[in-house]
């Protein structure tokens, strides 16, 4: 039934767990610390948790590099405490989705391990990407392709072959024509559903089948993760999902087999009531549009609004392709502000530029301003909120936090900002512990004070308990947003574009089927325009200043 397809216009919370809530007092944050903060997340009003990864891994790249998917790490806790998580978040009415990394498993996963203690040719080995080398002895590489994360995307091994690593040389890339690979995660899933998980947040989606022959790729791209300073002219980085390492057909077949997986367990009760969304970093909009299928996944992270120019033009594009690419095949969109990869919103709309590079900031490029960065996060956050389809908010931006943009090499743990030659800020910045209480050490992170990350010292006014009840707060302007767009049922409906308003403001009408809807009105220009006569508004991102006018970089919401 189509009640029970709650991921159509649901709000997913991302948890980042290492940064979220500390419950041990050893300053990375784990599951116990999650459970006991749900009640923030009911309070916000999201539908749904979506978790980064808490299983068994040595962190090389955050918990993205898995030892073991059947095992939680002990940084974060036990599976008692999963178990009690999944039922916490269920009986505050929030779904869960919890983190899938097929790709690649960590370098000592157990797999990798025997692979490693094998010779060439054998099983063992056939489950990972081994190939011999090219050049007299085998010692290049066996083809050009470099790693996402910088340098070559092949290691050697001590017996002479090499292994493929689109990311990290700790995460060996699986082979995904093997069958014993695609039982195994199919039985990672059904372990998990068993645990009473909604969904799965599928890693690298569009990574998992690689062009057969793996042939050199000479294509040109710009990367999402920054430059390479390493890479030769002719060897590209896979990073915007093109090449013979990304969105190959094949990949389909496998997302076709785990619905199938997930449709067991939906049989006997609510049926397509749990979820796969698709991470892949796949352009144009069409070919992502391809994972998102009856057969399927239900949605696949449309992140357009990383790149969008703050410029109302460029939204109304964004938005009209999106839905264009979308509707055709029946699915929601599906709006990201931010995640745990990306410079926070608030910074990137901050910059001079703001939007002019996908993952924000270098460290050449000049402070963004906080309060202006502020403002417009507030103001995008508004218009994304009442766009149809399911949006994901990123820990700490309902609190409206920026980048950490000043932290000293020797805390951050990001492999690929050591591998990039920290020409760009690197992903740690947007990882920083949250700050809950403005007048305990850490702010509150952790019962004994200790962050993994230092957290910069402006942040004591944005901890959430110096938010609640501020009218004002961006907490607050989550709460009544999230609390309207229940109300008003925004996420499941149409979208009309209004005439009649300035080019600088992005204006469009939203109503579900029989509901009234709302106006919503975005100035992404320099000046104040005027505002409806007779205007009712039911919310606004900034204080209005009451003489009919909406101000720059202010979105509001009025009674349709
Ligand atoms: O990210 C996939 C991915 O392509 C990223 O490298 C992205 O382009 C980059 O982070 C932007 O800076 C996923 C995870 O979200 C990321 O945290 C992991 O590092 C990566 O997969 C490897 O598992």
């Amino acid at each position: 039934s189509a009640t029970s397809e709650w991921w159509r216009t649901a709000v997913i919370y991302q948890v980042y767990p290492r940064s979220f809530a500390d419950g041990d007092g050893d300053g990375v944050g784990d599951l116990p610390g999650i459970t006991a903060r749900l009640p923030h997340l009911a309070a916000l009003g999201v539908d749904a948790v979506w978790l980064s990864p808490f299983y068994r891994s040595p962190q090389r790249d955050a918990g993205y590099d898995v030892a073991d998917y059947r095992d939680i790490d002990p940084l974060f806790g036990t599976l008692a405490d999963a178990d009690a998580m999944i039922a916490r978040a269920h009986d505050l009415g929030l779904k869960v989705v919890v983190d899938l990394v097929p790709n690649h498993t960590s370098s000592e996963h157990a797999w990798f391990q025997a692979a490693l203690a094998a010779a060439p040719g054998s099983p063992e080995r056939g489950r990972y990407l081994f190939r011999d080398g090219r050049g007299h002895g085998g010692v290049e590489p066996p083809n050009n392709w470099r790693s996402v994360f910088g340098g070559p995307a092949w290691t050697r091994v001590p017996d002479g072959q090499w292994y493929l690593h689109l990311f990290d040389s700790s995460q060996p890339d699986l082979d995904w024509t093997n069958p014993e690979v695609r039982a195994e995660i199919e039985d990672v899933l059904r372990f998990w559903l068993r645990r009473g998980v909604d969904g799965f947040r599928i890693d690298v989606a569009h990574g998992l089948v690689k062009e057969a022959g793996l042939p050199d790729w000479f294509g040109t791209v710009e990367m999402v993760s920054g430059t390479d300073p390493g890479a030769p002219e002719d060897g590209q980085s896979p990073a915007f999902g093109s090449g013979p390492m990304f969105d190959q057909d094949g990949v389909h077949e496998i997302y076709r087999s785990w619905r199938a997986v997930l449709d067991e367990f939906d049989a006997g009760g609510e049926r397509r009531s749990r979820a796969l969304v698709a991470e892949a970093w796949v352009e144009p909009l069409s070919r992502l549009a391809r994972y998102v299928r009856d057969d399927e996944m239900q949605q696949a992270f449309n992140f357009s609004f990383l790149t969008t120019l703050w410029d109302a033009a460029a939204y109304r594009r964004t938005i009209t392709e999106s839905y264009a690419a979308l509707d055709a095949v029946g699915a929601p969109a599906t709006w990201v502000l931010s995640n745990h990869d990306v410079v926070r919103h608030p910074s990137r709309l901050g910059l001079a530029v703001p939007g002019s590079r996908p993952n924000g900031i270098f460290a050449t490029d000049p402070q963004p301003d906080e309060e202006l960065g502020l403002r417009r996060a507030r103001a995008a956050t508004l218009f994304m909120l009442a766009l149809p389809g399911s949006a994901y908010v990123y820990q700490g931006e309902e609190l409206g936090l920026p980048e950490h943009t000043s932290l000293p090499d020797d805390v951050r743990e990001d492999p690929s900002y050591f591998r990039t030659l920290h020409e760009e800020a690197g992903r740690d910045g947007c990882r920083v512990p949250l700050p809950w209480v403005a007048g305990a050490p850490g702010l509150g992170f952790s019962p004994t004070g200790r962050t993994w990350l230092p957290q910069p010292a402006s942040w004591a006014a944005y901890a959430a308990d110096a938010q609640a009840g501020v009218a004002g707060s961006t907490l607050e302007l989550y709460r009544a947003a999230l609390a309207l767009r229940r109300s008003l049922a925004l996420g499941a409906g149409g979208l009309a574009w209004l005439d009649g308003f300035p080019d600088d403001v992005v204006a469009f009408r939203t109503a579900a089927a029989g509901e009234t809807g709302a106006v919503v009105l975005a100035n992404l220009g320099t000046t104040p325009v005027a505002l409806p006569d007779g205007a009712t508004v039911l919310l606004a991102s900034a204080d209005l200043p009451g003489d009919g006018t909406l101000p720059a970089d202010v979105t509001v919401w009025l009674e349709a």
